[in-house]
């Protein structure tokens, strides 16, 4: 088969209005870091974006003192009213600078311009949107008589989904009257940093926000902070672990969304185009960078081999390469060291005894890349059934019966999300039913809205974000 070639179509950098170097947000204002500063760069090709500010104890400590001036002197006693209009006016300027953060954020993450473009940046307006709305109606939300804040929270988010992550703490943390102290991710800071610059246009009352970038150290540096009252973390179970153990007897709110594997199981009664569709976005979204990919396909075993075709002459058709180009589809590696980990893990599947299938698509001389790739033949034993990948990697198992498939679902130390696909409604009800996912797609996979409260079992973590629930987590002696 052959296809028509694309022209490059590049989205302009023009757009934005970088700065060569950025410091820490405190207090309203940028200010210099105490730790040695680093380089952001652009996973596409290394080139360098900008310097970025580290901060240490000391910073934190100013940060978290801001913070509770903010708390103490303004925003706890502004009423929910006035706190919503400048979350309305944040999600207005969201928009208004939409297609810079877009840019800024494929250009520091390597993810395709079309997914931050269309998914990552309306999202993020949509969840400032949401709990705007909130704001003023925590006392009608069934969340217990009089909700009262906590106090402030510090939050630490991951490199996968800068901004939104971002937007998923904030945004409840701020409606519910806390003050934040965050920590964007080492490798993407600088679209928490341009969102700095919205919060100085939004006249956001100072210290409401703090913004503290830097290493794992400068994380834990904030969780541990004795000043702080709510902790709400994202990212490896590994960290979350040590987190709940530096919290533990203190105190604290703690909120963890941590990682998964998920199973999307294909029964032989579902829509196939539609489920290859969703096989490919549950997993090659994102590079795979995803908490909640479908990243373990259960396929029943009558259709195993035209599901398996198929799906390898639909990621033949995708195209690998510069995340700011209209046309990509699978953009960079986030980091050299996801890259090694992805392949790490991928030489373990074949080494186990799994077959390696690897799209044919030409990789790009510099910058971080790793093809799509799926293994079949898969034991649940094997490590890339059992392992988070975090990359585009889809492992295949498959199942006869749908017990068989449930049991296989739920053989996973996680338990963050699932999809099913099926004609029948009753069998994907009685399905959802067993699965121990806090998330269960039908027919559909990845898919996100503010009012939907999201979240794992086991090793996937505790606690909601999203919905009614999300704002839980921010309110002193609220039940879900
Ligand atoms: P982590 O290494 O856990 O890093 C997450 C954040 O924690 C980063 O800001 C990191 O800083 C910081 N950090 C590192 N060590 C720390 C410590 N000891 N104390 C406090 N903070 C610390 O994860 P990652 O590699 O960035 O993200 C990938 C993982 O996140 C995957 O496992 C994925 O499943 C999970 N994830 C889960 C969800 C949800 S909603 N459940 C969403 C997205 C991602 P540095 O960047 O400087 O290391």
């Amino acid at each position: 088969m052959t296809f028509l070639e694309y022209a490059p179509a590049p989205e302009s950098k023009a757009v934005l209005n970088l700065k060569d170097s950025y410091g820490l947000f405190i207090d309203g204002e940028f200010v210099d870091g105490s730790g040695s500063s680093f380089t952001t760069i652009s996973p596409a090709d290394e080139s360098r974006i900008a310097e970025i500010a580290s901060a240490n104890d000391e910073d934190i400590d100013r940060a978290v003192a801001a913070a509770r001036r903010a708390y103490d002197r303004t925003w706890s006693r502004m009423s929910g009213r006035d706190r919503g209009k400048y979350l309305f006016r944040i999600a207005r300027l969201v928009q208004e600078r939409a297609r810079e953060l877009a840019v800024a954020e494929s250009l520091d993450n390597g993810k395709p311009i079309k997914e931050s473009r269309d998914v990552d940046v309306p999202l993020v307006a949509s969840w400032f949107f949401y709990y705007a709305g909130w704001a003023d109606k925590l006392d009608y939300a069934g969340l217990g008589a009089n909700p009262r804040a906590l106090g402030v929270a510090g939050q630490v988010i991951p490199w996968n989904f800068p901004l939104l992550m971002l937007a998923w703490k904030l945004a409840p943390a701020l409606a519910a009257g806390n003050t934040v102290v965050l920590k964007p991710a080492e490798t993407t800071p600088l679209t928490a940093l341009i969102f700095a610059e919205i919060l100085q246009q939004a006249d956001l009352p100072a210290g409401v926000v703090n913004i503290v970038t830097g290493a794992g150290s400068t994380g834990a540096a904030l969780v541990r902070h004795p000043d702080v009252d709510k902790v709400a973390f994202t990212g490896s179970t590994g960290v979350g672990r040590d987190i709940a153990r530096a919290v533990a007897g203190t105190n604290k709110k703690l909120t963890l969304e941590l990682g998964g594997k998920a199973a999307n199981i294909v029964f032989d009664d579902a829509p196939v185009d539609q489920a290859i569709e969703g096989i490919v976005n549950g997993i090659f979204f994102n590079q795979g960078h995803v908490c909640c990919a479908g990243s373990r396909l259960l396929v029943q075993e009558s259709i195993h081999d035209e599901v398996i075709d198929r799906l390898k002459s639909r990621l033949s058709t995708l195209r690998l390469g510069d995340p700011l180009d209209k046309n990509t589809d699978i953009g960079a590696i986030n980091s050299a060291a996801q890259l090694a980990r992805i392949r790490e893990l991928s030489d373990i599947g074949e080494a186990e005894g799994a077959e390696r299938w690897t799209a044919e698509c030409a990789i790009p001389e510099k910058g971080f890349w790793f093809a799509p790739t799926i293994f079949t033949g898969v034991e649940a034993s094997h490590r890339i059934a059992r392992d988070e990948v975090f990359g585009p990697v889809l492992s295949v198992l498959t199942f006869r019966t749908p017990a068989e498939a449930i049991a296989k679902a739920n053989n996973t130390p996680y338990g963050l999300s699932a999809g099913i696909w099926s004609d029948k409604g009753s069998r994907i009800l009685a399905v959802a039913d067993r699965l121990r996912a806090g998330v269960v797609w039908a027919n559909t996979f990845n898919r996100f809205d503010p009012s939907s409260p999201f979240g794992g079992y086991k090793e996937s973590g505790y606690g909601r974000e999203g919905g009614r629930q999300g704002l839980t987590a921010y309110l002193k002696g609220a039940a879900a």
